[in-house]
C-alpha cells in the first residue's frame, strides 16, 4: 500500500517536537516502558536526534483527533564496511490498539524500506518479538541463516 493509500484524515509525516502533546509517548507505551518523560526532556532527546541526522521518526497522525496513531523510526548507522555505506535499522514500530486491522503498519513499513534506499543503506535490520516475525516477513525482513540471534545486555538499574 502506498503512503498516499491512508484514508484522508490521516496523515504520515515526520516526528514534531508538538507530537508530544499528541500522545507519542502514550503510543510508545503500547510498545514498551516509556517511563518519565518530561516535556523539557522530550524536546532535548527531540533536538538531538533532529541535528544527528540519522533519525527518520516518522508517524500517522489522525487530524480529526489530533492523535499520534501509528509510529516507525529509521535510524541510519554510517560504516566503513560495504563502501563505507549505511545500515539502517527499524526501530519502534506501533500502531495504536483502535487502529489495528487499516494496514498503517504496512504504510509505516514501506516508507521506511522506501527511505533506507533513498539514504543508500546497503541493509535494513530489526529485532522483535518471536511472534512478530511472520508480520515482518511479508515486507522481505528474513531471518539469515546462521544468524538467527539477537544478543542483549540489559544495562538499565
Ligand atoms: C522491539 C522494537 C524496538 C524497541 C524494543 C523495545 C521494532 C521493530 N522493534 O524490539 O525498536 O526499541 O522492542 O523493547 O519495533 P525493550 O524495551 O525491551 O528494549
Amino acid at each position: 500500500m502506498e503512503p498516499n493509500r491512508l484514508k484522508e484524515h490521516l496523515k504520515i509525516r515526520p516526528l514534531e517536537v508538538a507530537d508530544f502533546g499528541r500522545g507519542y509517548l502514550t503510543l510508545l507505551s503500547q510498545l514498551t516502558k516509556v517511563g518519565d518523560v518530561s516535556k523539557e526532556a522530550f524536546q532535548k532527546q527531540f533536538e538531538k536526534m533532529r541535528s544527528s541526522g540519522s533519525y527518520y521518526v516518522t508517524v500517522i497522525e489522525d487530524c480529526n483527533t489530533n492523535k499520534v496513531v501509528g509510529t516507525a523510526t529509521l535510524f541510519t548507522e554510517y560504516k566503513m564496511v560495504h563502501n563505507a555505506r549505511k545500515r539502517g535499522r527499524v526501530e519502534d514500530v506501533v500502531v495504536d490498539d483502535e487502529y489495528r486491522g487499516q494496514k498503517l503498519g504496512n504504510v509505516l513499513i514501506e516508507t521506511l524500506k522506501k527511505l533506507a534506499v533513498h539514504e543508500d543503506c546497503y541493509k535494513l535490520t530489526l529485532d522483535c518479538n518471536d511472534e512478530m516475525i511472520a508480520w515482518y516477513n511479508r515486507f522481505g525482513f528474513i531471518v539469515e541463516p546462521g544468524r538467527s540471534n539477537f544478543l542483549t545486555i540489559r544495562l538499565e538499574s
